[in-house]
């Protein structure tokens, strides 16, 4: 019998020893990621506190067992706090569609090794006028940077998109603001914007951009399903990407003025289609730098209407909108 009370005893001092160094290290990996000795503190002792006048008056045995307890919940306690950290780590480094400087080195060092038959024959954009789906097949999943001119014309985002269209969905949508924190992404290029609801706060005068004013230009994606639908009532996929493409359950919305998008590659899965609902915009487009010795960059401007097709995962971009218009531009990707 006393044996077996030893034994007990040894088996349990041990789960206290691996508990302890879980919790040990749980530690130091949360003070690694910046949490303080003083939260540490406030999350852990003010538990063990309340515990430790209880057991005063309770035997050694559970003792022990309000030790592993007390040691459980702060061990589901960091581990909660590791993941949202993680999490938020994660989020923020891969979660990207177009490049940030925080997390350009990583994709750059991740970036695949570019097969240059893609930018090789490539000296300009390549048009088409009024082309049927079975006309474009052919070129549907290629890397040449492509223009369907007039190819939006008919659709009603042409009149119906504006600034204050869009400010209004997302301030009539419930949780449409929380959906670009959470699950979209907003680029807010050279602006001090920090999110859309900043962007959908500025006073008439910049929006416009009168005189005196700062320049903008923003783009995000649009992800939470009422706002798309809303959106999608007012434009289609383009007629001539093939039947069976698979789309995105996403569009981005690109608007402002004067220096748009800077030079940048995405990190997306997909091929990207965007169609120009205002102002004329000046696409560059340079090959990825291991093709720097065969082949060369191209820009070309597009009008209001038309709908561009760029491999925006090989080809470098820079957009320019004409002096004192705004552009606005609905994009999404295809495969
Ligand atoms: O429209 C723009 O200004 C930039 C768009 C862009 O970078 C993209 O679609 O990948
Ligand atoms: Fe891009």
């Amino acid at each position: 019998m006393a044996e077996r009370n030893n034994n007990e005893f040894e088996g349990k001092q041990k789960n206290i020893q691996i508990l302890y160094e879980k919790f040990v290290i749980l530690n130091r990996d949360l003070l690694n990621f910046g949490v303080s000795i003083e939260e540490l503190k406030e999350i852990c002792f003010k538990r063990r506190k309340t515990v430790h006048t209880v057991q005063g008056s309770q035997k050694n045995a559970q003792h022990s067992s309000f030790i592993v307890a007390v040691t459980v919940v702060c061990a589901v306690l960091i581990s909660i706090l590791l993941k949202i950290i993680f999490d938020s780590i994660i989020k923020n480094t891969l979660g990207t569609r177009c490049l940030l400087p925080n997390n350009y080195f990583i994709w750059e060092a991740t970036r695949p090794e570019t097969n240059c038959s893609m930018c090789e024959d490539v000296n300009s954009v390549l048009v088409f006028g009024n082309v049927t789906r079975d006309e474009f097949s052919n070129y549907a999943y290629s890397s040449r940077p492509m223009l369907v001119k007039g190819a939006a014309l008919h659709w009603p985002a042409m009149k119906t998109f504006t600034y204050h269209f869009l400010k209004e969905i997302y301030q009539n949508v419930e949780g449409a603001y929380e959906s670009i924190e959470e699950e979209c992404q907003i680029l807010t290029f050279k602006t001090e914007f920090r999110s859309l609801e900043d962007v959908f706060a500025m006073p008439e005068s910049r929006v416009l951009l009168e005189e005196g004013e700062k320049p903008w230009y923003v783009g995000w994606s649009n992800c939470h399903p009422d706002v798309l639908a809303i959106m999608r009532e007012h434009y289609t996929i383009p007629h001539f990407l093939p039947e069976d493409a698979e789309h995105a359950h996403m569009d981005y919305i690109f608007i402002g003025y004067q220096q748009g998008a800077v030079m940048h590659i995405d990190y997306i899965s997909r091929l990207m289609w965007q169609a120009q609902l205002r102002g004329h915009k000046t696409w560059k487009l340079v090959p990825p730098p291991d093709c720097d010795h065969i082949c060369s960059g191209i820009s070309f401007r597009v009008d209001p209407g038309d709908i561009v097709l760029v491999d925006t995962r090989q080809w470098y971009h820079d957009t320019h909108i004409d002096a004192g218009e705004m552009s606005l531009t609905v994009s999404s990707e295809y495969g």
